[in-house]
């Protein structure tokens, strides 16, 4: 797995090519667009669905082919984070998932795993994925010179990896969206003409978090307060009250192929 942390460490992000099968891909995008349609929250001209593996069953299985994964969980442990979510046509700017300073050091270990359930090597889904600056999870500033934009056009069947510290970005909204969103004009052409499709060429992805360390390494230092805001963040998004509103049923799969969890 040295290809795996050398690269994440160089880069903030690694891909695997076809680490997804064809016809789970192809399901799942069936199965989320669905969902999206009716469910979940309207935000940032899309819909989002926090909280994921409640909502929607068997999303692990598009990571159960992945060599990747089976690769990292022969020796090491691999936590989720209980944190996982789907989103359709929603707009991201320039950000980093974890800015705090104090995650600036080598005990880190969270990283987001995600696929983007289309073809963004196609014309009509080019650089509507995911840009984001290449070694940036050592900066606590959210731009430093000395990182380079990466464009990244992942395939259907394609798992990104990446660290949750680094400054990355999916399709940003252009100046008169982001003015639209703000006065609550996005929301309102959601309800118009449905979640997220003010955009003809539909973009989903999916994504959820993980804790990766060397087997018998306890050094867990931000799992837990990482998985307590996760949490909070999922259930204020669904507006329900709680603090464990993941159901067991949906994660089981995950333990299946050998994930572990903590509480
Ligand atoms: O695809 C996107 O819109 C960006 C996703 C993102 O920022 C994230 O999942 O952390
Ligand atoms: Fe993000």
């Amino acid at each position: 797995m040295n290809d795996f942390f050398n690269e994440m460490q160089e880069s903030s992000y690694f891909m695997e090519v076809d680490g997804v099968d064809e016809k789970t891909s192809h399901s799942l995008r069936k199965r989320l667009r669905k969902h999206l349609l009716n469910s979940g929250v309207s935000i940032d001209g899309g819909a989002l669905q926090p909280d994921l593996f409640s909502y929607v069953e068997n999303v692990y299985e598009a990571f159960s082919s992945s060599k990747v994964l089976k690769e990292l969980l022969k020796d090491h442990d691999v936590i989720f984070c209980r944190h996982a979510d789907a989103h359709l046509n929603k707009g991201t700017g320039w950000h980093k998932d974890r800015p705090e300073d104090r995650f600036f050091n080598e005990d880190y270990n969270i990283y987001k795993i995600g696929i983007y359930l289309q073809d963004h090597t196609l014309k009509k889904y080019k650089d509507r994925a995911l840009s984001i600056l290449s070694g940036s999870h050592k900066y606590k500033e959210l731009f430093s010179e000395s990182c380079n934009v990466k464009v990244i056009n992942p395939k259907a069947q394609d798992i990104l990896f990446f660290d949750l510290r680094a400054t990355h970005k999916g399709e940003e909204l252009s100046k008169v969206e982001k003015v639209m969103n703000k006065f609550g004009v996005l929301s309102w052409l959601d309800y118009i003409y449905g979640r997220g499709l003010r955009k003809k060429e539909e973009k989903l992805a999916v994504f959820f978090s993980v804790c990766i360390f060397k087997k018998g390494d306890k050094k867990f230092k931000f799992l837990k307060d990482h998985m307590a805001e996760v949490s909070e963040r999922q259930n204020k998004q669904n507006k329900s009250e709680g603090s464990d509103s993941v159901l067991e049923k949906n994660i089981k799969g995950l333990k299946e192929i050998g994930f572990k969890f903590y509480e």
